[in-house]
Formats: structure tokens, C-alpha cells, sequence
């Protein structure tokens, strides 16, 4: 956009692990750059989604969700990732969901003393059940703090999503555009190739998925008759672990690679082949 004023900025999108920050991201960027899954902690790396509309670019931050212990915010790797992505942006999205304000969001609240443009999102409403529990809750929250606004939503069901982005936009400072106008993300292709995959991992083995699994993309190119060839290596430390990932007769990692080819076919729309592997390394 030549000879014409533009407005960009970065909004981090923070709140207790689980309440739906990376399903807002993809809505509010129109599409899947973050993974999600019912599984709390899914986020585990500091990811931008940028949107450019109009004259506006919105650089979204989704944040790993706080880690609490004894009920404290302790001094880890995962809460340092969230205090970074406060520093420098125009404004923060601290997203709750229900209607009961609990103390690991009160705890979260603390931490964004220091912003002075905090709007407050309240996700899943379409599981709210009585309505009329809504307005009583928003009386209450209007005490917490001087938020911007607060605006109820439903990240799954896209309810009130425009409403989110447009006090976005307001908040955006006059500036040239970050990334160019198609950019929907800060990460690389690999990166979003390995966490495709993380995501089926954590979807299919639930409660069995080894902690501690990486996923390594060892091949990722495009071949001469335009599909696209991957082939990724997933450590574990332990043999029994490997079992579990690979499943009885293949089973597991069969379901895990179709289904984390189709989520890679539509997100680069390129045919995808894919190969699985499983090593142990012990460390
Ligand atoms: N009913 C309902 N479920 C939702 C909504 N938004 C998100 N979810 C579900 O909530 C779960 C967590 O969503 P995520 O987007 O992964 O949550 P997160 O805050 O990014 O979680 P972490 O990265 O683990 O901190 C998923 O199962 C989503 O499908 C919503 O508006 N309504
Ligand atoms: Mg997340």
C-alpha cells in the first residue's frame, strides 16, 4: 500500500492454559497458524498470526497459557515466553472463558499490571447455558481493572470475532506494514510443518503422549511434479514409548500421519507425502 497511511502493531493474546487463545488466533488471522487441542499447555512457543485488512496489519502473539504451581506463577521457560510477548505491543487480549472468574485467572490479571491497554475477551460462551448468569458476571469484571473493553465471544463458534478485531484495529499506532500483506504467520514452513504434526500427536495419544517427544523434520521439499515430500523422525527416550506412538500392528501412527497430512495439504495446498518415523533417544 504505496502513499498511504497505515497502521500496525502487535497484540500478545495471554490467559490461563486452555481457555482458547490459539483458537482465537486462527480466528481473528482466518486461518489455522496455531495448534490447539483440548490438552492444556498444547502451546508451547511464543507464534505470531498476522492479519493485513484495509490499512490495518494486526500481528497477533499467542502465548503458551501461564504455569501455575501451588498456586503461583513460577519462574519458567513457558511464563518467561508469555512476560516477553507483553513488551512493546499496542495492546493485550487477556482471554477467560465461562462465567467464574477463577484465581488462576486473578493471577494472570497481576501480571499485566504494567500494560495499560488490557481488553478483556470472554471465550465459550455458546457453553453458557443460562444467559442471564452473563450480565451479573460483566458487573463483577468491570471492577477487576480499567479494561478497555470486555467483549463476550466463541472462538469455536465465531461469535463477536469482528467485534475483537475492530478494537484491535483502534488500538493499531500509525506505522508501515511488519511482514508483507500476505503473510499469515512469523514462522517458518518447518516450524509449521512439525507443529502440524505435534498437534495430531497430542490429539490421538492424549494422556499416553510421552512428554518429552520432538518432532524433526529431516526432508521437506518440493518435488519436480509439484507435491510435497516430508519426512519427519519423532524421538522418544524410551522403547515402551515408541510402542505406544507407533500402536498395535502400526495402527497409531497410521491415524496420526492421515490425519497430519491432510491438516499439512491444507495448510500449504500442495499434495503432501508423509513420512513417519519413531527413534529412540535416550539422553
Ligand atoms: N465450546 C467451546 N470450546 C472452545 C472455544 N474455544 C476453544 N475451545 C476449545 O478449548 C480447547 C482449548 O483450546 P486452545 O485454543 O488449544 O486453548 P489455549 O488457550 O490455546 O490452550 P494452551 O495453548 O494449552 O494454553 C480446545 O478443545 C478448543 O476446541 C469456544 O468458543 N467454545
Ligand atoms: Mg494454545
Amino acid at each position: 500500500m504505496l502513499n498511504s497511511i497505515t497502521y500496525a502493531g502487535f497484540v500478545a493474546i495471554v490467559g490461563r492454559p486452555n481457555v482458547g487463545k490459539s483458537t482465537l488466533l486462527n480466528r481473528l488471522v482466518r486461518n489455522k497458524v496455531s495448534i490447539t487441542s483440548s490438552k492444556p499447555h498444547t502451546t508451547r512457543y511464543r507464534i505470531c498470526g498476522i492479519h493485513t485488512e484495509g490499512s490495518y496489519q494486526s500481528i497477533y502473539i499467542d502465548t503458551p497459557g501461564f504455569y501455575f504451581k501451588e498456586n503461583q506463577i513460577v519462574d519458567c521457560a513457558i511464563n518467561r515466553t508469555v512476560i516477553r510477548a507483553l513488551d512493546g505491543v499496542s495492546l493485550v487480549i487477556f482471554l477467560i472463558e465461562g462465567t467464574r472468574w477463577t484465581s488462576a485467572d486473578q493471577m494472570v490479571m497481576s501480571r499485566l499490571k504494567e500494560q495499560e491497554s488490557v481488553l478483556l475477551v470472554i471465550n465459550k460462551v455458546d457453553r453458557i447455558s443460562d444467559k442471564h448468569t452473563l450480565l451479573p458476571y460483566l458487573h463483577y469484571l468491570v471492577q477487576k481493572r480499567n479494561f478497555v473493553e470486555i467483549v463476550p465471544i466463541s472462538a469455536k463458534k465465531s461469535i463477536n470475532i469482528n467485534i475483537v478485531s475492530s478494537i484491535v484495529q483502534e488500538h493499531l499506532p500509525k506505522s508501515q506494514y511488519y511482514f508483507p500483506e500476505k503473510s499469515i504467520t512469523n514462522r517458518s514452513q518447518i516450524f509449521m510443518c512439525s507443529e502440524i504434526i505435534r498437534e495430531k500427536l497430542i490429539r490421538f495419544l492424549g494422556a499416553e503422549l510421552p512428554s518429552i517427544i520432538i518432532v524433526k523434520i529431516n526432508k521437506f521439499s518440493l518435488e519436480k511434479n509439484g507435491y510435497l515430500n516430508i519426512s519427519s523422525m519423532l524421538l522418544v527416550r524410551h522403547n515402551s514409548q515408541k510402542n505406544i506412538v507407533i500402536g498395535n500392528g502400526g495402527s497409531k501412527i497410521k491415524t496420526i500421519g492421515i490425519a497430519a497430512r491432510k491438516d499439512l495439504e491444507s495448510f500449504f495446498k500442495v499434495t503432501v507425502y508423509l513420512d513417519l518415523w519413531v527413534q529412540v533417544k535416550p539422553c
